[in-house]
């Protein structure tokens, strides 16, 4: 009899305990997010030779595989841009995502429109700006002060005495298509910095057109290479591939955007500027999960913040590149990084 008792004793207590652990998992819950948060991302363009979207995606999984609760799911938009709208209005509307998040400056305006017949779908853009709209917030890069490392960098280089380098003082920039970005920012930027080292130096120009076709690529800076240019930034995507065969073929110089390329190309790639794009990504999902990302909100991400640099630690870049150009580059990422020289962003941008 005895026995028994202290058995249903013990029985209760286990239910009670059970019933308690229970309750408290549901609270917490409650508390962080309601059940699983579901992330979609959109890669308007593909994967595949594109930094920007391989970091996007990337930070996004990582932050969605340290969530308790997290799904995901990543689609490629391809390259036509007019179905862009619709695909993100296909994914609006199957309310099944807490988050879409996408990346470049094309995006927010498509994002805005679809936002207008679902309000109460959020959208966290990168390389991108909007704000007041409360369901999207839009973090971007000082694309000034991109191009502009970039540009002194070209500029210290066509103005040296490299292999590569001619007299004529001619740097270039190869961009996938004209877009507000490229044309108020990162052109500007990059031929500031150039000036900034040699007021003589001109800047040649040229547009692939689309961001894959590395062959239309190839031959724009074969001639660009052909009229006196030893060192071309390129901006193109899939389409950089076209590029880099051009310089390794005539021994002439590139130079990469937004990851460090070093590896790529030994000797032919000699400078790349960096953003921490997959940073950004997985940081600011993480806030999202957490009910904490400011929608409506505008953020300028720069270097002084440490989201934008110029890589000059890669050991190619210190075996290849003379020390007097090292010192100059890294003096000019130190008087940004300070505040000493303000590149400023439009204030306009769609
Ligand atoms: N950059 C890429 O690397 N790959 C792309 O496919 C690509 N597509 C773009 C499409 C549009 C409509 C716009 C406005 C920009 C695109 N960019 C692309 C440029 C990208 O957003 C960014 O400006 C550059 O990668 C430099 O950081």
């Amino acid at each position: 009899m005895a026995n028994k008792s202290v058995f249903y004793s013990i029985l209760i207590i286990i239910l009670i305990a059970f019933t308690l652990s229970g309750c408290t998992k549901e609270k917490s819950k409650t508390t962080e997010v309601s059940d699983t948060y579901s992330v979609a991302v959109f890669v308007p363009g593909v994967i595949a030779g594109s930094p920007t979207y391989e970091m996007m995606a990337n930070g996004a999984q990582k932050a969605i595989d340290e969530a308790d609760n997290g799904s995901i799911k990543i689609i490629e938009g391809g390259y036509n841009q007019g179905e862009w709208l619709e695909k993100i209005t296909v994914l609006a509307s199957s309310k099944e995502y807490d988050l879409i998040v996408s990346t470049n400056p094309a995006m927010p305006a498509i994002c805005d429109e679809v936002s207008k017949q679902f309000p109460d779908q959020k959208f966290f853009l990168l390389d991108g700006f909007l704000e007041g709209n409360k369901s999207i917030y839009t973090f971007r890069y000082n694309q000034m002060e991109q191009g502009f490392l970039s540009g002194y960098f070209a500029g210290l280089v066509t103005s040296s005495k490299m292999d590569g380098a001619n007299s004529d003082l001619k740097i270039g920039l190869i961009a996938g298509q004209e877009y507000p970005d490229m044309m108020q920012a990162i052109l500007p930027g990059f031929s500031t910095g150039a000036e900034y080292a040699n007021s003589s130096i001109t800047v040649d120009f040229r547009v692939v057109g689309n961001w894959y076709d590395a062959e239309k690529a190839r031959s724009l800076a074969v001639s660009m290479y052909n009229s006196g240019v030893d060192i071309i930034l390129t901006i193109a995507g899939g389409a950089n591939q076209g590029v880099i065969t051009a310089g390794r073929n005539m021994g002439k110089y590139v130079l990469m955007y937004d990851v460090s390329s070093y590896d790529d190309a030994p000797g032919v790639i000699i400078g790349s500027t960096v953003i921490r794009q997959e940073r950004a990504a997985y940081e600011k999902i993480k806030l999202a999960i957490t009910d904490r990302m400011e929608f409506g909100t505008a953020e300028i991400a720069t270097v002084k913040g440490g989201w934008v640099t110029f890589d000059n630690k890669h050991p190619l870049y210190l075996k290849n590149i003379p020390q007097e150009i090292q010192k100059r580059e890294s003096t000019i990422i130190n008087q940004i990084a300070s505040g000493d020289i303000t590149l400023k962003m439009p204030v306009n941008q769609e």
